[in-house]
Formats: C-alpha cells, sequence, structure tokens
C-alpha cells in the first residue's frame, strides 16, 4: 500500500473510533461530552475497544463448534490480568488512531488509562503466568478458554501506615466493568455438602445418588482476550456463584423470607473473595469450596461444548484437554469421574483413561508448606461423594504400586494420596500427578528438583510423563504497552517482527551493542524511564530519588524465601559503612521494593515494617547526604509494575537455592534492560545461560549446598560472629537504631535470624555483599554497563510466554499453532 493510503486509512480508522466513542458516550453512559468525567471517557473507550474485538469473539466462539480442533482449558483459581484497555488497544493495533481520536475530543489517552481500576484476581506470578498464557495462547491462534472464578474481591489494596501494611478491600467492581459479558444462559448447579446413597438402576447397575446438603448456581462471565493483531479473540471465562431458585422457593414456601435470603447470601460468598495467601491456605471450608465450584462449572461447561460439537463421550479426550495451574484445580480430576460414572453412566475403567488423557498438571512450588492437603473430615464434610471417588482412585493405584514393588509398603505409603499420618488429608498433588498425562515443572532447574524430590517416587514409576515447561512473559504487555521509549528505539533499527517473534527477533540487536550512538539512546530511554519513576515516588511516597543513581529494585511478594530481608542487611551494612566515613567504593544508590505481604503472615510484615524504618533512618540522615535512598513502593500490582520494570537497573533476584520455582519478574526486568544479580534460582539459571555470565551477576550457594548446610547442622550463629559486617548490621537493628530506640520491634526478626535462619540469609550475605560490590563497580563504567543492558535484552528471546506456550502446544497439548 502507498502511504497516502496508509495514512487515508488511519485517518478514517481515528474518524471511526472518535464516533464510536461518542455514540458510547451517549447510549451506554447517559453523558454528553460536556458533562462527561474522566471515568466516563474511559468507559467509553473501552467499550469502543471491546465493539471491535466482539466480531472476532463471535465467529472464534463459532470455530470452536468445529470438531477437529482440540480446545485447551486452562484450570486457574487466579488470573491476574492487569488493566485491559492499554492492552486492548496494543493488541488491536489502533493505539495511535485511538490516542488522536481522544485527544481531537479534548482528552488525554493517558489520563483515560489511568482510569481503570485492574482485575486484581490473583496473588502474584502463578496469576499473572495464566494471564500472560491468555495472550500468548490468542496470538498463536490456539482455541482455548481460561477457567476461573470471577471474585467480587480480588487481593486487598496493600496501605503503608506508620511504616506497616495495612489492608483494604479491592472494590475493583464498584464502577462497573466494561470487558465483561455475563451468559445468564451458561449457568451450572454444583453441589455441596450432604451424603451419599447407593441404588440399583434400572439395568440392575449399583449406582451412587449424592444427596447434597445445599446447591448453588454458577454464572459464565466472558471477557475477550484480544490476540496480537490477528482478529483472533480467546476467551477467560469466569464463574460467579449465586443461589438456586429452588431453594428460595422452598423458603419461601414456608414463609421464609429471611431464611430464602440467607441462603441467597451463603451461595454469593462463594465468589466473593480471593484468599490473599501466596503458599498454602489449607484448611479453609470456604476456599475447598470455592475450587470444587470453578471445576465443577467449568467440566460441566465442557460436556456441555462437547455435545455443541456433537461428540461423544469417547471423544472427550481429543477434543478437549485440560491444564492444571497448580493444584488449586485438582479436584478436577474427581470431578470429571463422577461426571462420566454418575452422570454419564461410564464404566470405571473407561472414565479412568478418558480422565487421564484430559488433565496435564503444572507444579509451581517445592516448598513443603506449599503443597496442598485438606484434613479428611473436611473434605468428606464438604465434598463427599468426591472423596469416596479419591478413595477408589487410590486403592486401584496403590494396587499397582503394591504389584510393582510387592513390600515395599514404605513407598505405598509415601504415595498414597492420602496421608496416613497424624490428622489424616488428602494430599492434592498425588491426585493431580496420579490423574495426569503430563506433569510439568516450571523451570529447568525446578523440574530436575521435583523428579529428584517431591515427585521422585512418581517420576520411577512413570518418567515419560514428566516435562519441563520454562516460564515465560507476554512481550506485548510488558515491553511493548509499559515501555513505549525502549519499544521505538528497538523498532526503528530492527522493525515491530520482534512483538510476536522475540526468540528469533530480538537477536538482531546485538549489532548494535558496541555502537556508541544506539548505547547513548538506549541510555536516554533509561534515564527517562528512572525520571519517570523518581517523580512518581516523589508524588506517591514523598521521597525525593536521584535518576543518576542506580535504581536497584525488589518487587514481588514478601516472603522470607525470596529474602527481602537480605538486601535490608547489605543496606543496613552499607548505612554502618558511611556512618563510620568508609564511604569509599558506595555508588550512589536508591533501593526500591514493593509487594504486598499475606495479612496472616507476620515475619513478612514485620520484614515490611523494617524496610520502611531503615528508609526512614537513612533517608532523613544528612551524613548519608542522599548517597543511598530506600523506597517501599506501595501496593504493587500489575499497573504499579508498568512504571517499575522499565526504570529499573539492577533486578534482585536472590532467593534460596531450590526454593523460587520459576519466577518471572526476573524475566521482565531483564527484558526491559535490567542487569539481574541473583542466585542459582529457577529461572535465573536459564536466563544466565541465555544472556551471557560476563552480563549477569549471580552468588551464593547452589540448591545442593543449601541441603547439604541443612542437613550438617546450620549454625547462623556462629556466622554472626564471624562476620564483622554482618555483625554491625544486624546489631543496629536489634539497638533501636531503626526504630527510635526500640528494641523490641524488630527482636522477632533477630531471634529467628540467629537461631534458625531457615532460608540461609546470614549464609549467603558475604557473597551478596561481594556481589554487590561487584555491581557498583561496574555501574561506574556507564558504556559498559549500557552495552551489558542491550546485550540482556537482545538476548532475552526465550523469555516470551508464545516459546513457553508453543512448548505446551507441542509437547503436552498436541495441538496446533500459529
Ligand atoms: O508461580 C509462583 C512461584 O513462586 C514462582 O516461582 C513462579 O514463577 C510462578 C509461576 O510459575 N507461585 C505463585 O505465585 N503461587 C501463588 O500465587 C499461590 C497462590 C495461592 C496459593 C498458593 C500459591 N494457595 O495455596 O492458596
Amino acid at each position: 500500500m502507498s502511504n497516502t493510503l496508509v495514512q487515508n486509512e488511519s485517518i478514517n480508522k481515528t474518524e471511526e473510533i472518535k464516533d464510536s466513542i461518542l455514540e458510547h458516550l451517549c447510549f451506554n453512559l447517559g453523558k454528553s461530552p460536556r458533562i462527561a468525567t474522566l471515568h466516563d471517557w474511559y468507559m467509553a473507550t473501552a467499550y469502543a475497544a471491546r465493539e471491535r474485538m466482539m466480531r472476532n469473539f463471535v465467529s472464534y466462539t463459532e470455530k470452536m463448534q468445529n470438531k477437529t480442533l482440540k480446545i485447551v482449558g486452562y484450570l486457574s483459581a487466579e488470573f491476574l490480568m492487569g488493566p485491559h484497555l492499554g492492552n486492548a488497544l496494543i493488541n488491536l493495533g489502533i493505539e495511535n488512531e485511538t490516542k488522536k481520536a481522544i485527544e481531537q475530543l479534548g482528552i488525554n489517552l493517558n489520563d483515560v488509562l489511568e482510569q481503570e481500576e485492574e482485575p486484581g484476581l490473583g496473588n502474584g506470578g502463578l496469576g499473572r503466568l495464566a494471564a500472560c498464557y491468555l495472550d500468548s495462547l490468542a496470538t498463536l491462534q490456539v482455541p482455548a478458554v481460561g477457567y476461573g472464578i470471577r471474585y467480587e474481591f480480588g487481593i486487598f489494596d496493600q496501605y503503608i501506615r506508620d511504616g506497616w501494611q495495612v489492608e483494604a478491600t479491592d472494590k475493583w467492581l464498584r464502577n462497573g466493568n466494561p470487558w465483561e459479558i455475563v451468559k445468564p444462559e451458561l449457568n451450572y448447579t454444583v453441589k455441596l455438602g450432604g451424603h451419599t446413597e447407593s441404588y440399583t438402576d434400572d439395568k440392575g447397575k449399583y449406582r451412587v445418588k449424592w444427596i447434597p446438603a445445599s446447591e448453588i448456581k454458577g454464572i459464565a462471565y466472558d471477557t475477550p482476550v484480544p490476540g496480537y493483531k490477528n482478529g483472533v479473540t480467546g476467551i477467560l471465562r469466569l464463574w460467579k456463584s449465586e443461589a438456586v431458585e429452588s431453594f428460595d422457593f422452598h423458603a419461601f414456601d414456608k414463609g421464609d423470607y429471611y431464611g430464602a435470603v440467607h441462603e441467597k447470601v451463603f451461595s454469593e460468598n462463594i465468589s466473593k473473595v480471593l484468599y490473599p495467601n501466596d503458599v498454602s491456605d489449607e484448611g479453609k471450608r470456604l476456599r475447598l469450596s470455592q475450587q470444587y465450584f470453578f471445576v465443577s462449572c467449568s467440566l460441566q461447561n465442557a460436556f456441555h461444548i462437547l455435545h455443541l460439537r456433537g461428540l461423544s463421550i469417547d471423544e472427550f479426550p481429543e477434543s478437549m484437554t485440560f491444564q492444571l495451574n497448580d493444584t488449586h484445580p485438582s479436584i478436577a480430576i474427581a470431578e470429571m469421574m463422577r461426571l462420566l460414572i454418575d452422570e454419564h453412566q461410564v464404566g470405571w475403567e473407561k472414565a479412568w483413561d478418558i480422565t487421564k488423557k484430559t488433565f496435564a498438571y503444572t507444579n509451581h512450588t517445592l516448598l513443603p508448606e506449599a503443597l496442598e492437603k485438606w484434613s479428611l473430615p473436611l473434605f468428606a464434610n464438604v465434598l463427599p461423594r468426591l472423596l469416596e471417588i479419591i478413595y477408589e482412585i487410590n486403592s486401584r493405584f496403590l494396587l499397582t504400586i503394591r504389584d510393582k514393588y510387592p513390600g515395599d509398603e514404605d513407598r505405598v505409603r509415601r504415595m498414597s494420596i492420602i496421608d496416613e499420618r497424624g490428622n489424616k488429608s488428602v494430599r492434592m498433588a498425588h491426585l493431580a500427578t496420579i490423574g495426569s498425562h503430563a506433569i510439568n515443572g516450571v523451570s529447568a532447574l525446578h523440574t530436575k528438583l521435583l523428579k529428584q524430590d517431591v515427585l521422585h517416587d512418581f517420576y520411577e514409576l512413570e518418567p515419560d510423563i514428566f516435562f519441563n515447561v520454562t516460564n515465560g512473559v507476554t512481550p506485548r504487555r510488558w515491553i511493548k504497552l509499559y515501555n513505549p521509549r525502549l519499544t521505538s528505539l528497538i523498532t526503528t533499527h530492527i522493525g515491530e517482527s520482534w512483538v510476536n517473534h522475540l526468540e528469533t527477533d530480538l537477536v538482531k540487536l546485538e549489532q548494535y551493542a558496541d555502537d556508541p550512538t544506539f548505547q547513548q539512546a538506549w541510555h536516554d530511554v533509561k534515564r527517562q524511564n528512572k525520571t519517570d519513576l523518581a517523580h512518581l515516588i516523589q508524588a506517591i511516597v514523598g521521597t525525593k530519588v536521584n535518576p543518576d543513581s542506580l535504581f536497584d529494585i525488589q518487587v514481588k511478594r514478601i516472603h522470607e524465601y525470596k529474602r527481602q530481608h537480605l538486601n535490608v542487611l547489605y543496606i543496613a551494612h552499607l548505612y554502618n559503612r558511611i556512618k563510620q566515613k568508609r564511604t569509599d567504593g558506595i555508588t550512589p544508590r536508591t533501593f526500591i521494593f514493593g509487594g504486598k505481604a499475606a495479612p496472616g503472615y507476620v515475619m513478612a510484615k514485620l520484614i515490611i515494617k523494617l524496610i520502611n524504618s531503615v528508609g526512614e533512618t537513612i533517608n532523613n540522615d544528612p551524613d548519608v547526604n542522599g548517597l543511598i535512598k530506600v523506597v517501599f513502593f506501595p501496593d504493587f500490582n500489575v499497573k504499579n509494575g508498568a512504571h517499575i520494570y522499565k526504570a529499573a537497573d539492577l533486578s534482585e533476584q536472590i532467593s534460596t537455592a531450590g526454593k523460587e520455582a520459576s519466577g518471572t519478574g526476573n524475566m521482565k526486568f531483564a527484558m526491559n534492560g535490567a542487569l539481574t544479580i541473583g542466585t542459582f534460582d529457577g529461572a535465573n539459571i536459564e536466563i544466565m545461560e541465555c544472556v551471557g555470565e560476563e552480563n549477569f551477576f549471580l552468588f551464593g550457594l547452589h540448591a545442593a549446598e543449601v541441603a547439604e548446610t541443612k542437613s550438617n547442622g546450620y549454625r547462623p550463629y556462629d556466622i554472626y560472629n564471624s562476620d564483622e559486617d554482618l555483625k554491625q548490621a544486624i546489631d543496629m537493628i536489634q539497638s533501636g537504631v531503626f526504630s527510635h530506640g526500640d528494641t523490641g520491634v524488630f527482636q522477632p526478626f533477630v531471634d529467628t535470624l540467629l537461631n534458625y535462619d531457615p532460608f540461609l540469609v546470614l549464609k549467603d550475605f558475604r557473597a551478596y555483599a561481594e556481589c554487590q560490590q561487584r555491581v557498583s563497580d561496574a555501574y561506574t563504567n556507564q558504556k559498559e554497563w549500557t552495552k551489558m543492558s542491550i546485550l540482556n535484552v537482545a538476548r532475552m528471546g526465550k523469555f516470551s510466554s508464545d516459546r513457553s506456550v508453543k512448548d505446551y502446544c507441542e509437547n503436552i497439548w498436541k495441538v496446533n499453532h500459529a
């Protein structure tokens, strides 16, 4: 096409978008431009964008009726989608036209984008991974549905008061949600509680009936997920719980108005709130009900789709495959068996064969305390029929184990779905593993440890069903949308194909790594991104930070295994040096932290308080003279991530080796030009292999050394006594230097470190401090640093979620992709 044609088309598109926004403003929002608020403009623009996806959405839904296409069902209790509008404009390829249209209406697009409250329907990495995968699935034209829960309240909003985390409910739906389409006709009934009864059917077959104590209804809410400039729109289908009408009628019949309303309140509770724990959430009846609720609705929906496609039950595994995002949806294995056996009258062997072929399981953690378990009495009480089925799965499974390993009762006990020790419980990871045809970890190291350790017995039994799929993140949101300056610099030099061909095309940047003009432009982009973040920090936190200092950032959930406190100890050590006038070799730095702590995790909350206290002392001490600053950025979420990743010089990935399954923040940072200081953990190792050891700051123990240190009787107190810098840093915290003389507040923190230190903070301190010194030295050579930054980005192609999703398609789901 000629240039004029392209220009004309763009002008037409701008006019079209403008008209559409004005129409929605009038017909959907009932406002004239004169009285419209910014939020009205946001809603109108969102509707205008959604409208452009709906045609694709409809044709895609129709395409799914095509019998020969295998559909991927991604089952996840969390989808951390982030704001929709900006992403939709990018993926629809109408960001420039929309910007112009909005400007012509006298409004600024960024102000409009700011209005969107993000759907925080996830805790952290696992939920965000699901969102990145939906973007890649649509981009790669894989027929897929993301199935989850439409929580009315997502992850809590975090405020900081007097240095402490304070939680507030996330009322994300209060101003309406223009992205979802409710499908009242897509509703399913879910049973809870009660008991089972056996009977003989008219063919003389033994059958079981579940008589529930209550029933609830799940209603589908669909959100379109646009692929990148390909006319495809995928589906995120979230279930909201409601009361079943018959229950209301029953109560009304008895004239019990309040009873009926109570039933409604109970039912609506199921999808009310996301549990804010990012490691484990055992023992909560409502949580188990949530998991079963969304899984049962999703599977019933799958049977409905099978029926619409005119396929038989036998064809289920070829027509649909389900990925379990961790064990949270693993009750699906038992629910699939129940639906096949109780509702569709299929025999056990055939049902089991279909089930195993249909499911695959992704594990996201090795932490023993994080492996989901449900107490037997609770399980029996909430899901009596499913427990019976699990018992049957287990007894048949254990027969095969006894057959294969005669006399090895210890192995039988280890592999059983039921943990018979102490208070008996159901091990969900075992259910997920036994019921799946493929099991995967999320980084090479994690998969290796999974095979070696947590699922070793299962690996021995069936080594061929274990896979690795290293995580990835979507470059659409994490580079193109959130780092427009870098995007434009890259695109000017290598064209724009990298946006959906990251693996093959980003590497073309390497040729510019030594080019002084390019280096300068690269440096300027980073410098401007840092200046923007500095302004935001000043506005939100009130701290003035220097954009020429090294921005050293650690953002992620707060957890002892992620070791934010290792970072803090180093900061305390630097402060100590400054106080002693030993400032040689200290490079000006701004330490930025962000992340939420689970509300019940006392130590994580104390670490937040410690960061803020250290910050307050250091930022206000004239002796420091701005050489270092410490900032805690409140309410870290996807929306704030937009400003943070791109402004980092240094990315902190310092978890105890063997504890972080993969990490994905590590990828977002490196793709945006930050260098990494990190341990031999999760995907850090693969990142380092790609970008080159010389462009990565590696330190600390290996996973095997961690295990060895612990088994040899680790004594953190000895390390404290033998490392003067470390001792002084800890003593400062203990003696109240950061707490106005209060020696009590951080005592539990110091005690834990000196007596237990379960995550080997003290053991790694010296290596970390030395590595940080190498970082400081490197940063003084800005040309070299910039070159390393360019090479990092150029070599990060592997970590696009497009590559991960292709891996799943080829190795696990056996479906085609674009
Ligand atoms: O999943 C994270 C891992 O820690 C990280 O290493 C990995 O990169 C990421 C994606 O694979 N896990 C995670 O985010 N887990 C949770 O958010 C989570 C949420 C709820 C519960 C457990 C874990 N829960 O039990 O309720």
